[in-house]
């Protein structure tokens, strides 16, 4: 069985899989996408959404990071990113689907670039770095209710997503949110980290 995962430095999507990849244990192979290759060869022949993360698993390829993290988690159950009850597998996917879709898409470099082409780079990732500050204050009161984790008692998917979106908060230029540093923090004492490169 052959993983390759195609990833690009700085990509929040792709990191979130790499890191899920590298909980699970898993081999894989790492293909750096240049930006110029996004809307070029890479959509072309591999990727028809231009975007990265994209899997390629045996010659079967899938993109869309919740997708691939599906699969992988099908394939490779243990360990669990997506918890272990019904409730809680629901309320991971609750707070992944609200950093992706409500956090993420909107700030995402062509979606932005399609709205507001006028903008220079670093009113830009101001407005990245102001967007995710907002939407991550609203995420903020479902998270750590039972421990330092994003939710319930153990490492999951949704700890994933906060810290890599937050990340990109900090990249931006963003002010540190607290609440926000002390999950880094606690990840990080946990042995949780972003190592994710293989
Ligand atoms: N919904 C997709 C979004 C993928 C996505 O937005 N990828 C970004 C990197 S995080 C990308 O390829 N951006 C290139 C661009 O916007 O041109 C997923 O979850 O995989």
């Amino acid at each position: 069985m052959v993983l390759k995962l195609y990833s690009a430095e700085g990509s929040n999507c792709s990191e979130r899989v790499e890191w899920v990849l590298v909980y699970k244990g898993l081999k894989w192979e790492r293909i750096e996408v240049t930006a110029e290759d996004l809307a070029g060869p890479y959509q072309q022949n591999i990727n028809p959404f231009g975007f990265v993360p994209m899997l390629d698993h045996d010659g079967f390829r899938l993109a869309e990071s919740i997708a691939i993290i599906e699969y992988l988690e099908e394939l490779h159950p243990n360990p669990a990113v997506l918890g272990n009850t019904i409730t809680e597998r629901a309320r991971i996917r609750e707070i992944c689907s609200f950093v992706s879709t409500t956090i993420h898409s909107p700030q995402n470099r062509s979606v932005l670039t399609f709205f507001r082409p006028e903008l220079e780079t670093q009113d830009k990732k101001r407005l990245r770095a102001a967007w995710i500050a907002k939407t991550l204050g609203t995420l903020e009161p479902m998270l750590w209710q039972h421990s330092g984790f994003c939710q319930g008692s153990n490492f999951s998917l949704a700890d994933i997503f906060v810290a890599t979106i937050y990340k990109k908060l900090v990249q931006h230029g963003g002010d540190p949110l607290p609440a926000y540093e002390e999950h880094r923090e606690f990840l990080f004492q946990q042995n949780m980290t972003e190592a994710s490169r293989n």
